[in-house]
C-alpha cells in the first residue's frame, strides 16, 4: 500500500461524477485548447497563435452547425441513414472526439486509501474493527492447532500435527499466548490456558531441567506477570485499559505465586556468576546455573531481563529480583563502548565484552530496547536511572553515525553492521530482528504519547525529532523487506545494495517492487519464522504518529501470513523460502506468533486506549507491564 501523500487537491476530491456533467461544445473546445500542450509549445510564436485562432473559429462553426441529432446515441441508432448525412455526422463526431478530452475523473486510489480518505471517523473505526476481528480469528485458529495437537508442549509442529519442546518444556506457547487472549477477549482460550497453568506449570517448573535464562524470562516470567496484571492482580480494573472481558475464571494470585517460584530459580544465574553478568542457562529442578558451552553470554540476553525482574520485585514486595537484574545494567554503564554501541558477546567470568562484532540484530538487539524501556518503566518511581537514558541517547547517536546508510538505487534507509568493530569494514546486512528499532526509536522520542501531543507540549528535542524521522524511514524499509518478495513476507536477513558493494544474494522475486534492486537475499536467509518485529514497530508508530499508512502496511503483512502460512488443520507455520510460490513450509509455529505478532497486529487495528503506551511498556516478547508505580498508572 502506498505511503505517499494524496496526490491531489481538495478540489479534486469534490469533483464527483465529472463523467456525467454536461459541458457546452464551446467550453469543450476552448478548455481543450487552453489546457493543451500546444499552449506551451506554440504560445509564444505568432504564426502558431494565428493558426490556433483559425482552428477555434472553424471548429466552433462545425460544432454549432451540426444537426441536433448528432449525439452519440443518435449516430448509432441512425447508422443506416443516407451517405452524405452519415459522412457529416461522422466527421463532426470525429472532431468532437478529438477535442473533447476525456473528462477528469477523481484520481484512482487503491480501495483502502479511498476509504480512509472519504469515510467518517466512525466508519473507519468500524472498518478497522472488522480487520481486527480477522486477527482474532487467526489467533483462535493458531491456538486451536496448538491445543489439538501440542497442548503442554512448548511449540506446535502444525504439519506433523504434534508438539515439540524447544524451550525447556514449560508449555511456552500457553503462557506466551495468555495475555494476548486476555487483550482480545478470547475467553475460552483464557480459560483453557489458565486451567493448564494452574494444574501443570508449577510441577513442570519443579521437575524440568535446563532452560535458557533469557527465553524463560521474556516468555514465561513476562507472560505470567503480564497476565497477572491484566487480570486484575495488581489492583487494576481491566475496564480502565480497554480490555473487554470479565476474566471471572482467572485467579491472578496463582499466576504471581508461580512467577515468584520461577523467579527464585532463575535468580541462580545471577548469584552463581562471579560477576554481575549472569550465566546463560539454569537447571530448574536443582536451581543450578551454567555458562553456555563457549563460556559466553549474549549481550542482548543479559540486558533483557530487567523489566520482568523489576516488576516481580514490585508485586512481590521483595527487592532481590530487581536488584540482581539491575546490577547488569549498572555494570554495562562502566564498560567501554564505541559511540554507545557494544559488542554482541560478553563473558560472565571476566565481565568484559568479547570480540568486536557490533550489530542491532541477533544477540545485540534488545540491549538497546531495554535501555530506554527500563528507564520508561522506572521514570516515575524516584529511582536514579537517568544513566540509562543517557546510554540510550548515546547509542542512538552511534547508530545514526556508524550504522545507518542508504541503499542504491532507490535510497532505502537501513541499519548495517560492524562485524570487526568501528575500524573494520561496514556490512550492509540487516536482520529482520533489527525491525524492532523503529518502534523503540519512536517510543524513546515521545515516551509513549502521540507526536501531536508531544509537539503541543513542546517536549521534543532536536534529537527526538531525528530519531522519529529515522524511525519512520526504517519502518518503511522493514515494510519493503516484505513487499519485495514473491510471497509478501520478509526474509530472516536482508542485504542492501550500496555503492561498491552489492552485498550478494538475489532479489526477492516481486519484480513489480520498486526496491527490487536495493534489497538482496542470500540463499540461506530466505526463511520466515513468523517474527513480530516489523508489525511491532508499525503498531508503535501508528500509535505515536497516527499515520494510517502503518495500518495499511500491517494489513498487507497480515494477509500474506494468512495466504502462505496458515495450515488448514490448525496453526500457522514458518517458511523455508519466501521468494518462491508456493513457499516451502518448515513445520513450526513459534510461540511469539501468538504472543507477539498477532497481539501487535490486533492492537494496531484497534482503539489506542487499549493498553496505552504512556501507561504500559511492552517487554521484548510483547508482554505489557505497567509503567511503574506512578500515581496515574493503570
Ligand atoms: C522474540 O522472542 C523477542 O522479540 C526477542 O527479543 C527477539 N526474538 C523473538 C522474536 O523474533
Amino acid at each position: 500500500m502506498s505511503s505517499r501523500s494524496l496526490p491531489y487537491s481538495v478540489q479534486d476530491v469534490h469533483y464527483d461524477n465529472a463523467k456525467f456533467r454536461h459541458r457546452s461544445p464551446f467550453k469543450v473546445i476552448t478548455q481543450a485548447l487552453v489546457t493543451s500542450r500546444i499552449r506551451y509549445s506554440c504560445g509564444g510564436c505568432s504564426i502558431g497563435k494565428f493558426l490556433m485562432l483559425l482552428m477555434i473559429v472553424g471548429l466552433t462553426y462545425l460544432v454549432m452547425h451540426r444537426s441536433p441529432d448528432h449525439s452519440a446515441s443518435n449516430v448509432l441508432s441512425n447508422g443506416a441513414g443516407n451517405g452524405e448525412h452519415k459522412y457529416v455526422k461522422e466527421g463532426v463526431s470525429r472532431i468532437h472526439r478529438i477535442w473533447r478530452k476525456p473528462p477528469r475523473l477523481p484520481p484512482q486510489l487503491p480501495p483502502d486509501e479511498e476509504r480512509n480518505f472519504r469515510s467518517s471517523p466512525e466508519e473507519q473505526r468500524l472498518y478497522w474493527v472488522s480487520r481486527q476481528q480477522k486477527v482474532k480469528e487467526a489467533f483462535i485458529h493458531a491456538w486451536s492447532g496448538y491445543r489439538d495437537y501440542a497442548m503442554g508442549y512448548d511449540e506446535l509442529m502444525p504439519l506433523s500435527q504434534r508438539g515439540t519442546d524447544g524451550l525447556g518444556g514449560l508449555g511456552a506457547t500457553i503462557i506466551d499466548s495468555l495475555d494476548t487472549a486476555i487483550i482480545m477477549g478470547a475467553d475460552e482460550i483464557v480459560i483453557e490456558a489458565v486451567s493448564w497453568i494452574e494444574n501443570k506449570l508449577m510441577e513442570r517448573i519443579e521437575k524440568k531441567g535446563q532452560v535458557n535464562l533469557f527465553e524463560t524470562t521474556i516468555r514465561v516470567l513476562g507472560g505470567l506477570l503480564s497476565a497477572y496484571h491484566l487480570s486484575g492482580g495488581d489492583n487494576v480494573t481491566t475496564g480502565d485499559i480497554g480490555i473487554p472481558m470479565t476474566l471471572k475464571g482467572v485467579k491472578s494470585d496463582i499466576l504471581l505465586e508461580i512467577a515468584k517460584n520461577l523467579g527464585d530459580r532463575l535468580l541462580s544465574a545471577f548469584t552463581s556468576s562471579p560477576t554481575a553478568i549472569p550465566f546463560s542457562d539454569v537447571v530448574l529442578h536443582d536451581r543450578s546455573a551454567h555458562p553456555a558451552p563457549d563460556g559466553l553470554s549474549s549481550t542482548s540476553e543479559v540486558s533483557t531481563l530487567q523489566l520482568e525482574f523489576n516488576y516481580l520485585s514490585k508485586v512481590s514486595g521483595d527487592p532481590k529480583y530487581g536488584s540482581e537484574a539491575m546490577k547488569v545494567l549498572e555494570h554495562f554503564r562502566t564498560l567501554p563502548k564505541v559511540e554507545g554501541l557494544v559488542p554482541i558477546y560478553i563473558s560472565p567470568h571476566s565481565g568484559q565484552f568479547h570480540g568486536e562484532n557490533i550489530r542491532l540484530g541477533s544477540r545485540g538487539d534488545s540491549y538497546y530496547e531495554y535501555l530506554i524501556k527500563v528507564w520508561i518503566q522506572q521514570k516515575n518511581s524516584g529511582s536514579q536511572l537517568n544513566y540509562l537514558y543517557e546510554m540510550y541517547e548515546e547509542a542512538m547517536r552511534g547508530v545514526r553515525h556508524l550504522l545507518v546508510r542508504k541503499s542504491i538505487p532507490k535510497g532505502l534507509v537501513f541499519v548495517g553492521e560492524l562485524p570487526y568493530g568501528s575500524k573494520g569494514a561496514f556490512s550492509p546486512k540487516m536482520d529482520h530482528l533489527v525491525c524492532f528499532l523503529p518502534g523503540t526509536l519512536a517510543l524513546g522520542a515521545t515516551k509513549g504519547i502521540t507526536r501531536k501531543k508531544a509537539e503541543e507540549r513542546n517536549l521534543l528535542t532536536l534529537e527526538d525529532l531525528e530519531n522519529l524521522k529515522l524511525a519512520e524511514d526504517l519502518a518503511k524499509t522493514c515494510f519493503e523487506m516484505y513487499a519485495v518478495t514473491s510471497t509478501g513476507l520478509a526474509p530472516e536477513i536482508a542485504y542492501f545494495h550500496v555503492e561498491g558493494d552489492s552485498g550478494g544474494g538475489l532479489d526477492g522475486g516481486n519484480k513489480s517492487s520498486e526496491y527490487i534492486d536495493d534489497i538482496l537475499i542470500k540463499h540461506n536467509d530466505r526463511h520466515n519464522l513468523l517474527r513480530p518485529e516489523t508489525v511491532e514497530s508499525l503498531f508503535v508508530l501508528h500509535r505515536i504518529t497516527e499515520d494510517p499508512k502503518y495500518r495499511e502496511w500491517g494489513w498487507q503483512i497480515f494477509e500474506a501470513f494468512e495466504k502462505y502460512t496458515k495450515i488448514d488443520s490448525g496453526g500457522y507455520t514458518s517458511l523455508d523460502d519466501i521468494t518462491v510460490i508456493p513457499p516451502r513450509k518448515r513445520d513450526k509455529m513459534e510461540t511469539f506468533f501468538l504472543g507477539e505478532t498477532l497481539k501487535y497486529l490486533y492492537l494496531l487495528f484497534g482503539d489506542e486506549h487499549v493498553v496505552p503506551l504512556d501507561k504500559f511498556v511492552f517487554n521484548t516478547e510483547a508482554h505489557p507491564l505497567p509503567i511503574s508505580w506512578s500515581k496515574d498508572s493503570a
